[in-house]
């Protein structure tokens, strides 16, 4: 860490809280907020969202400016000019040319330091570089949290800060802020998304309660209109558990379940947060012979956000009529009879899903750990005893026991969530 200060503390605090305003509104990108600050006071801030195009600088410099841009010809309207050949309909901004510093006329954020999550980029991407505009704002001093590890800037944003004679601090808040783009450095340099197991668990280890009064057969597979019923008996976890799950569903991109998980609990796998989100939680199903009921309440409540991957034809009778309620099903290759875990997540990652929730039994869990795709387990613990051998969370195919690392443990209610990395998604390539 680089010259911070007591002060720097809170205001990064600010811009990692502003960041995480983007959840679920900033993937593919990655979550970033800005504060900027002069003479001890905020004079502006913001956060990105992929929709709004602006990166989180721009939206604080934009703020800092009393007036909208446009009305003031100031910093931004100077510095950028808005693309209207472009089909977005926020427009693009195009960087202005290079040496617009004489015609800046907002000082608004002249000689202010700004703080920032994440290092600015000096790329143009849909838009860019903050690094430009933070340099015609004359911002005087750079507060970052973390390096961007996206390879087209990693490093070079803060060099041309420091060129331009900007000082830049880093390493402020970094486990932080890194936790926070954790999904995105992954996807960013492997285009896989980040897959995070979670389950809930007894404490002898069960991932089902029996069925009451001995009921052995699994809702869907006997009779549907008892559904619901028995599977109230049947929760393993605390309310406030199955409250951050759904707080963990609206973090993520896409759910991953199995065929056994839809027959045996009909779920819905919905995020009901209630909470905005930019694309709705894809819900993906891996059912090799398509088996999903056209009756089970995920093809009823289908909205455009159902994959399924089987290894079955697209154009087989089974599939053409999920088709038809509209689901969309792919086919996958395979060298037996599942589909290939593999081609799965990298379709994942093509369709830009930068985070994976993978709420399955323990046939899909296993395989998804022994195919090494797992990076991160989250297991609700639940004081309860289950009592019979039934199904574990992850039964078979396991090779090696493994050891987590970075375990942290929260408590919901009555359970524990212990969670844990399976490896640096930092280093993945
Ligand atoms: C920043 N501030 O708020 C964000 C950044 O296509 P673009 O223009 O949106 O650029 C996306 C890339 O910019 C993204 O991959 C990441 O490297 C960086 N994100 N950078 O300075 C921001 N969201
Ligand atoms: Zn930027």
């Amino acid at each position: 860490m680089t010259n911070v200060t007591a002060a720097d503390a809170i205001f990064m605090h600010r811009a990692l809280e502003l960041a995480a305003q983007g959840v679920a509104l900033a993937s593919p990108n990655p979550m970033v907020g800005a504060v900027l600050v002069r003479k001890g006071k905020i004079i502006g801030e913001g956060f990105h969202t992929y929709e709004d195009m602006r990166h989180a600088e721009i939206v604080a410099l934009e703020a800092a400016n009393t007036q909208p841009a446009e009305n003031l010809g100031g910093l931004v309207g100077r510095a950028f000019r808005r693309d209207e050949k472009d089909a977005s309909p926020s427009g693009v901004l195009t960087p202005e040319v290079p040496d617009a510093r004489a015609v800046v006329d907002s000082d608004a954020a002249r000689g202010a330091t700004l703080y920032v999550n994440l290092e600015p980029c000096c790329h143009k991407g849909r838009t860019g570089p903050c690094t430009n505009a933070l340099i015609l704002a004359d911002v005087k001093r750079v507060v970052v949290a973390m390096k961007d590890p996206n390879p087209a800037v990693g490093g070079r944003g803060f060099k041309h800060l420091r060129a331009a004679g900007i000082e830049v601090s880093t390493g402020l808040r970094e486990a932080e802020a890194r936790r926070l783009a954790e999904s995105f450095a992954k996807w960013i340099v492997s285009r896989q998304p980040l897959v995070t197991l979670k389950s809930a668990l007894t404490l002898d280890g069960q991932l089902v309660l029996p069925y009451a009064r001995g009921r052995a057969r699994p809702p869907l597979r006997a009779r549907p209109a008892l559904a619901a019923r028995h599977l109230e008996d049947r929760w393993i976890s605390s309310p406030q558990s199955r409250a951050e799950v759904q707080r963990m569903r609206h973090a993520s991109d896409a759910l991953l379940t199995g065929i056994g998980t839809v027959l045996g609990d009909d779920p819905l796998l919905t995020d009901r947060t209630g909470l905005p989100r930019r694309r709705k939680l894809l819900r993906v199903v891996m059912d090799s012979t398509l088996r999903l009921p056209l009756r089970s309440k995920l093809v009823r409540s289908v909205d455009g956000d159902v994959l399924v991957f089987t290894r079955e034809r697209e154009d087989s009778l089974k599939a053409r009529a999920l088709q038809r309620a509209g689901i969309e099903i792919v086919h996958v290759a395979g060298r037996d009879a599942k589909p290939d875990l593999r081609a799965v997540i990298s379709e994942l990652g093509r369709r830009e899903m930068v985070s994976v929730l993978l709420e399955a039994g323990a046939t899909l869990n296993s395989a998804a750990l022994a195919a090494g795709f797992v990076d991160k387990i989250r297991v609700f613990l639940a004081p309860k005893i289950a009592g019979f051998k039934g199904i574990a969370a992850a039964s078979n195919g396991f090779q090696a026991a493994c050891d987590l690392q970075n375990v942290t443990m929260a408590q919901f209610g009555v359970d524990f969530a212990v969670e844990g990395y399976l490896h640096d998604v930092y280093r993945t390539r």
